[in-house]
């Protein structure tokens, strides 16, 4: 077949399994986008090339694939590489395609040149500089390879224009990369699992979003089951247990509750799966389960013993390691440990405080409103840790947060991608003020795709987790985290074609349901109480049962 290197790579992602592209057009991918437009891909046209990035996360995350994004050379890549840092932190598979100047001047401070290589190293799991059009053939494949296999992340591939552009002829064309086979557990070190949980009288299991990337809920919730063990999950292992479980304890760390973390400072036996001990969960590692021996079970051999050394590990598949161990273990119901968290929770109930207008009250009446099936993004700040805190997250890959980086702005594209991705299933975006502003332009892509996306704006005119911290730990001076300037959202919504709508404290029950209950996409900019705080909320350097619980 005759192509040029930008068809090739068109039709390479076509078989990959890529249904859309996000991103935006500039001079060195242009002959990607002139292949693109003379196939059947679909590409959507972001406003900013981070959100093309977390475009292709939002699909990534919702479905377990791998999704693509495309930027040009210099601003462009250097837009997306925010996302790709996010994605490498929370290790999500995607493919970041970048046009790069020609290759003859690559090194000259060509007009829009950057060492868009160099650059994405550290934030990639791997990366590409591609030399000529053939490359692409054995490239492409393998780069999703990479991103789906082991622990997942992004790949990035950098193509100067003279390859897009090159002609060749090409015989035959490569099956798509695929994940390598997950490494196999260990059967006796899964003997002396099965041994060690047996014996433990204080268990707690402690999961992440290593459970969700290997597809192992079920055997989470068996091996919960069989064994009588309490459940604790991290921010980006919500919805791995049933919220309603008896057993599950929600999440643990920096905003977990108190009968949560004191089940793990309590606990003889921690099994850490799919986890990385990230000190948002962990708080002070010294103080972190100080009783608990460890079992560790993680598919990346440097996660082990990087931060808390185990007693027992097993580097292999979370869901391989589980089915095997789940037929050594002896069913026990625990009823000693079960009572002593029962007493735990009763002693410390984890409702939101004060009247229907706190934060926490809003999350959990949307979710009464929403429908059941829908799938949440969080931006980042104080309704991000309260959407974890009250948000009953149902099933996994249902609620996206950008749990290592952190990215405000993260939300809105991230929205698109799992609308587009999911295109039966309502998505519900719950932003700050601060979060959204970061990636606002994106209205116009929502506007334009007609997604049905509903935007929820916890406005409280602050930056607000930024000013919590101001007010505990800075002796109460709040500096560059008040917004002086209160943009009308609603307004601004219905400049870029959507409907918009304001509702003040008390919070309007009957525009909340009404436009959760409308298809199609709205912003609803929700007032907040300005200066409510998160809580709990452990200290900087502090272990998770030294919480601050409430206002003193
Ligand atoms: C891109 C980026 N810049 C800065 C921060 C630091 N930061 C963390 S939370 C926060 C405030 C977020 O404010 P808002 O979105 O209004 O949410 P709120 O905390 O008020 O709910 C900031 C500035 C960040 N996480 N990401």
């Amino acid at each position: 077949m005759q192509c040029t290197g930008a068809s090739l790579l068109i039709e390479l992602l076509k078989r990959q399994g890529i249904g859309v592209v996000a991103g935006i057009p500039g001079g060195a991918n242009l002959p990607l986008y002139d292949a693109l437009g003379q196939s059947d891909l679909r590409h959507v046209l972001v406003r900013h090339e981070q959100a093309g990035g977390f475009l292709a996360q939002g699909i990534a995350r919702s479905t377990g694939r791998a999704a693509a994004c495309f930027a040009t050379s210099g601003p462009g890549a250097v837009n997306l590489l925010t996302a790709v840092a996010d994605a490498k932190l929370d290790s999500i598979p995607i493919v970041a395609v970048t046009g790069q100047v020609p290759s003859g001047l690559i090194g000259t401070d060509a007009f829009q040149e950057v060492d868009t290589y160099g650059m994405s190293i550290p934030a990639t799991k791997h990366n590409f500089l591609v030399r000529t059009a053939f490359e692409l053939l054995e490239i492409v494949p393998e780069a999703f390879r990479i991103a789906l296999s082991g622990r997942q992340g992004p790949v990035l591939i950098d193509v100067p224009k003279d390859v897009q552009q090159a002609r060749l002829e090409v015989d035959s064309l490569p099956g798509p990369g695929a994940a390598d086979p997950a490494a196999e557990p260990d059967g006796a070190v899964l003997a002396s699992m099965a041994r060690l949980l047996a014996s433990a009288q204080r268990p707690v299991l402690y999961v992440g979003g290593g459970v969700i990337a290997s597809g192992a809920e079920e055997e989470v919730r068996a091996l919960s089951a069989a064994c009588g063990i309490p459940v604790v999950c991290t921010l980006m292992g919500l919805g791995i247990m049933d919220p309603e479980d008896p057993l599950s304890l929600g999440m643990l760390g920096m905003h977990g509750s108190r009968a949560t973390n004191l089940a793990v400072d309590r606990a003889d036996l921690l099994m850490a799966l799919g986890v990385r001990f990230d000190d948002r969960a962990t708080g002070s590692i010294a103080g972190f389960a100080p009783g608990a021996r460890v079992i560790h079970v993680d598919i990346d051999e440097a996660e082990i013993g990087k931060i808390r050394r185990p007693d027992i590990s097993a580097a292999c598949d979370v869901k391989r390691g589980l089915r095997r161990l789940n037929r050594l273990i002896a069913r026990s119901v625990r009823e000693q440990w079960r009572a002593e968290i029962d007493a735990m929770r009763r002693e410390h109930p984890f409702e939101p405080p004060g009247d229907d207008s706190h934060p926490g009250a809003l999350v959990k009446r949307l979710a009464q409103l929403a429908p059941r099936n829908s799938i949440v993004t969080v931006d980042v700040g104080q309704h991000q840790m309260w959407a974890a805190q009250w948000w009953p997250v149902r099933r996994t890959r249902s609620f996206l947060t950008s749990g290592g980086l952190g990215t405000m702005g993260f939300s809105v594209p991230a929205a698109m991608g799992a609308a587009l991705a999911n295109p039966d299933v309502p998505t519900l975006v719950l932003t700050g003020d601060g979060s959204l502003l970061i990636n606002i332009q994106e209205l116009a892509t929502i506007a334009e795709n007609d997604l049905d996306i509903k935007i929820c704006v916890f406005n409280n005119g602050h930056l607000g987790l930024v000013r919590q911290q101001q007010e505990l730990f800075y002796g109460g001076r709040i500096v560059a985290s008040r917004f002086d300037a209160r943009p009308d959202f609603a307004a601004i919504a219905r400049g870029f074609g959507i409907p918009g709508h304001t509702v003040g404290i008390p919070h309007d029950e009957e525009v909340l349901a009404r436009v959760l209950s409308t298809k199609g996409p709205a912003l609803l900019d929700i007032e907040v109480p300005e200066t409510e705080n998160v809580y709990p909320m452990v200290p900087p350097g502090k272990s998770n049962v030294e919480a601050i619980w409430r206002k003193s």
